[in-house]
């Protein structure tokens, strides 16, 4: 860990650090930082998972690939009405699951005959990918597609060249007939038993012919190579959440073995790539739709303790809501989209350190402190901090205090900070306000400290 650290102040609650002028003449080791892309990715935050497909129909959750294509009929298919609802969430991009483990595809594709165009729906003339990028588009959201390479359906599976070649004319027409596609999601799952066939996916190969098709679009995956897997899927980022890897921890999508999950779930300070979490988890029991869940969709409550877990933990939040058999997101999980979204809206409209004027000091090797004089008592409960992280990730260690008229209260502790570490304390009455930073990975750059009422009581 880096001991040397230095804050400047600036006017605001966030505050510039940077090297002294004579240090910056020696060539510190330069830290990851993200891509353009990456950091699209990042700020936007939330996105939708939408699961949709033959098991949507048979009300399973992994199709063994043996559907009858005619089952799939959604009666009144609208993707406007899946990206409103993405939008009113406050979500900036969708996910697709264009084809799922069970090989159904839900795109008119050469590849195969088990698809859509053998379907009733739009009697076989039918594109749910194409009208699902439109209306992402047409709502001003990106849109994502997910591929499974696993594939129950198709009967190249298993014979490795014979289906890469396959997986990569797949991936071809995905990323070429639809316009930008802003992130592409390969899933690690992978049920093949002792006897069932077993394929050895040219990753390599897909990573290398998305980024040429879709020079702009991230690719997820356990592997990366741009945002990797959270390591779980209920919800929580880890705490430490690096945004930097080391490449060699997890090599490819479904790697198991000792050390896979920790690297997933916390990645490395001293990571040599950028790398950040993503965190998927569905706002049902189970990623497709299934009427018996109906009552189980998460409180606004809940899927603002996601909000915490994942964003407020240096992730981002990929929240699955499953279209119905009619082919429209339920009432219910659209309903709670809207409150999570306006809930999210008024805790954070108004930032209580927005006036403060920060005072910074170094107070020993790689410790430094941010002080807040917010100019007169406030009641909080609630903190925002953010690392700017256009210059990468540093913060290792930190504590937040609180003092009102007379002494200095312990706020909350944490480690990593990030893109936001969102910290929730008993509501405290507070004049000033200071974060110590104790241990650092490298120069801590522009910390934001932000500051939020208590939450109030919930109603639904
Ligand atoms: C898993 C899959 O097996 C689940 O069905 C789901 O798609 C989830 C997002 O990823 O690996």
């Amino acid at each position: 860990m880096n001991r040397r650290s230095f804050l400047h102040a600036s006017t605001s609650a966030l505050v510039a650090c940077s090297l002294p002028p004579r240090a910056q003449t020696r060539s510190a080791p330069s830290r990851p930082r993200p891509s353009p892309s990456q950091l699209a990715w990042q700020r936007d935050e939330l996105a939708l998972f939408l699961h949709f497909g033959v098991n949507t129909f048979t009300d399973r959750e992994w199709g063994d690939g043996r559907e009858d294509p005619s089952i799939f009929s959604p009666s009144a298919l609208d993707a406007r009405q899946w990206a409103r609802a993405g939008r009113n969430a406050g979500a900036r991009s969708l996910i697709l699951t264009a084809k799922h483990h069970d090989g159904f595809c839900l795109w008119p594709t050469r590849t195969t005959g088990h698809s859509v165009a053998a379907s009733p729906w739009r009697s076989g003339q039918g594109d749910v990918v194409r009208e699902f990028v439109e209306a992402c588009h047409a709502e001003g959201l990106k849109a994502g597609l997910y591929l499974s390479p696993w594939d129950r359906n198709n009967p190249a599976y298993g014979d490795s060249p014979k289906y890469n070649d396959l997986y990569c004319d797949q991936l071809s027409e995905l990323l070429t007939r639809y316009g930008p596609i802003a992130e592409v999601w390969f899933d690690g799952a992978n049920g093949e038993g002792p006897n069932g066939k077993r394929q050895i996916y040219d990753w390599p190969r897909f990573f290398r012919l998305v980024r040429q098709l879709q020079p702009n679009a991230v690719m997820f995956s356990d592997a990366g190579p741009d945002v990797r897997w959270c390591g779980n899927e209920n919800g929580t980022a880890g705490d430490p959440n690096w945004s930097t890897v080391n490449p060699d921890a997890v090599t490819f999508p479904g790697e198991d073995g000792p050390g896979v999950s920790d690297a997933l779930q916390h990645g490395d300070p001293a990571g040599t790539v950028w790398r950040p979490a993503e965190v998927d988890v569905s706002i049902r029991p189970g990623w497709f739709y299934h009427p018996a869940e109906d009552d189980r969709v998460r409180t606004v409550e809940n899927l603002e303790s996601l909000y915490f877990s994942s964003v407020g933990r240096n992730g981002k939040l990929l929240l699955n809501v499953p279209p119905t058999r009619d082919g429209l997101l339920h009432p219910t999980d659209v309903a709670r989209l809207a409150l999570f979204r306006a809930r999210l809206t008024s805790r954070f409209e108004r930032d209580l350190a927005r006036d403060a004027r920060p005072a910074f000091s170094v107070i020993g090797p790689g410790r430094t402190q941010v002080e807040l004089d917010l100019g007169r008592t406030v009641t909080i409960g609630v903190a925002r901090l953010e690392e700017d992280i256009t210059r990468g990730q540093s913060v290792a260690r930190y504590t937040l205090y609180g003092a009102g008229d007379r002494d200095w209260q312990v706020l909350s502790h944490g480690s990593t900070i990030g893109y936001a570490k969102l910290d929730r304390f008993e509501p405290v009455t507070v004049r000033r306000v200071r974060l110590a930073i104790e241990d650092t990975a490298g120069m801590p750059q522009g910390i934001a400290v932000k500051l939020y009422s208590p939450f109030g009581p919930v109603t639904l």
